[in-house]
């Protein structure tokens, strides 16, 4: 096998082998120990964040998703295990959803931007956007607060399954353009479909290279 072929075959097997929910934060109290490497996925309400991590994991209902945004309260902790390697995955509320919405990061709960921020074990942040939507205001300045705090990031377009070859194109034209411009960012987009499964062994690849 090639190096590549290695590292797909390791990243499906972490993925697919065990996956245990260790915590829901609500409070800092609640956050549990920097014991392993994490990913946390981070985005607008409704995004398909947690549809994300189920997908991954290829677990229908390890995530609670929902059609109303802001299902995601919590901080949520899940650990996967093959062998001697570990990865926890961090399935984060959304932003942009609020009663009387506030366009500034404030909006979104204290306590997410607080463990961003503040989490050395956090080895990366998927920032998802909707492929349908692009990159708005609030995501932009989600990027700068990465950057600020030199947490490395990676761009990951979701539900590219509503989308034709045309306007596929044109979004990802559009969101490298504003990628390039953000030191914290990894320079490729992930194009993904938790619905059709589209892009997820890259992104699986990706993240298990820091198991
Ligand atoms: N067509 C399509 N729909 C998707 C996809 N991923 C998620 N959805 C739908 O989008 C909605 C929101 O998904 P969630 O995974 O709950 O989104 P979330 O980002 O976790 O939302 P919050 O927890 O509220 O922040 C659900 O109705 C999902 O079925 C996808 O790849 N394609
Ligand atoms: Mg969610």
């Amino acid at each position: 096998m090639l190096y590549e072929e290695v590292d797909i075959e390791n990243a499906r097997k972490l993925f697919s082998g065990e996956c245990n929910f260790i915590a829901a934060a609500l409070n800092e109290n609640a956050i549990p120990p920097e014991d392993s490497n994490e990913i946390a996925f981070a985005g607008r309400s409704n995004v398909g964040k947690s549809s994300l991590v189920n997908a991954l994991t290829n677990r229908k209902t390890l995530a609670r998703t929902s059609q109303t945004p802001g299902r995601t309260r919590q901080l949520i902790f899940f650990d996967l295990t093959y062998q001697s390697r570990k990865l926890r995955l961090v399935d984060l509320p959304g932003y942009g959803y609020a009663k009387a919405p506030k366009k500034d990061i404030h909006s979104w709960t204290s306590l997410t931007v607080k463990y961003l921020k503040g989490r050395p074990s956090l080895r990366t942040v998927c920032l998802l956007v909707d492929s349908r939507r692009g990159i708005g205001d609030h995501d932009k300045t989600i990027m700068k607060e990465l950057d600020m705090a030199a947490v490395s990031w990676v761009l990951v377009l979701t539900k590219v399954d509503k989308l034709n070859n045309e306007e596929l194109k044109k979004v990802k034209e559009e969101s490298h353009g504003i990628i390039s411009k953000h030191p914290a960012s990894y320079p490729e987009i992930m194009i993904t479909s938790s619905l059709k499964n589209d892009g997820l062994s890259s992104l699986r690849t990706y993240l298990a290279s820091f198991a």
